[in-house]
């Protein structure tokens, strides 16, 4: 397995944080915790078992502050550790560890950028009505058809980074907490150059614990994505 470290952001994820630890650690990737001071406890949890197994480290974080927050911690400390590929991933098996291995090889077989792909063939849901299924769909087909770009699954949270693509987005500049952080960065990846791969992917509902998801989320995706095509316009995503 080549030098791979798995982000894995944590907020209240007590019932799901071991039975993922070990099953990434089974694969030989790195994995970086990041937790956002869960009152659960997930991070004492974590720190449990990155005492046992040499392959996992916590990021301790003070406070909730989304998503987009936590990657940026832990991608910039993934980059410091010398990762070759950086990768994002949900800690509810709602993302099949087992895939961490495809999303991997896409890239080692020359994209830059890899994305776990619901709506490409071979893609799809588990379990989801065809309501959750158009608002997801059609949330990626409006980020798609505003930016201009070929990408179908731009919400997904699925993703491998070769450390090339994070070195060169300009980090600091994003502040997406939600889904608009995987359309930001993808976004920036495409514009910057970088080859982007859909990967196809089967998700699946969380069983344990509670999405952290909110209407706030799902504004701020609607409202960026015209924003982003005007900083890309002005220069400001390049
Ligand atoms: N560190 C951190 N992790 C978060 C935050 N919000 C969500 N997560 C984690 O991000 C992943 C996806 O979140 P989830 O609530 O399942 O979102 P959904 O899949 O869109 O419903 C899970 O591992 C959550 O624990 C946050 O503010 N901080
Ligand atoms: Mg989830």
């Amino acid at each position: 397995m080549p030098n791979a470290t798995v982000c894995l952001p944590t907020y209240n994820e007590r019932e799901n944080i071991e039975p993922m630890l070990r099953a990434l650690t089974a694969l030989g990737v790195d994995v970086l915790v990041v937790d956002d001071n869960s009152p659960d406890g997930t991070g004492e949890i974590a720190d449990r078992l990155a005492a046992e197994l040499p392959s996992v480290s916590v990021l301790h974080r003070e406070r909730k502050e989304g998503l987009g927050p936590a990657y940026l911690a832990g991608f910039r400390r993934a980059l410091a550790d010398g990762a070759d590929y950086v990768l994002e991933m949900d800690c509810d098996f709602s993302h099949d560890p087992n895939d961490v291995p495809r999303l991997i090889a896409a890239c080692e077989a020359g994209a830059d950028l890899a994305l776990g792909s619901r709506y490409v063939p071979g893609g799809g849901t588990a379990n989801w009505g065809p309501g959750r299924r158009f608002v997801s769909a059609g949330g990626s087909w409006y980020a798609r058809v505003l930016l201009g770009v070929s990408i179908h699954d731009l919400t997904g949270g699925f993703k491998c980074y070769r450390r090339a693509v994070l070195e060169r987005i300009d980090l600091d500049a994003i502040h997406s907490k939600g889904y608009a952080f995987q359309i930001e960065t993808t976004y920036r990846a495409l514009r910057a150059g970088f080859g982007v791969v859909e990967v196809p992917i089967r998700f699946t509902d969380r069983t344990e614990g509670h999405s952290k998801m909110s209407r706030a989320i799902v504004l701020e995706a609607v409202w960026k994505v015209p924003v982003f095509r005007l900083e890309a316009l002005t220069g400001r995503i390049r």
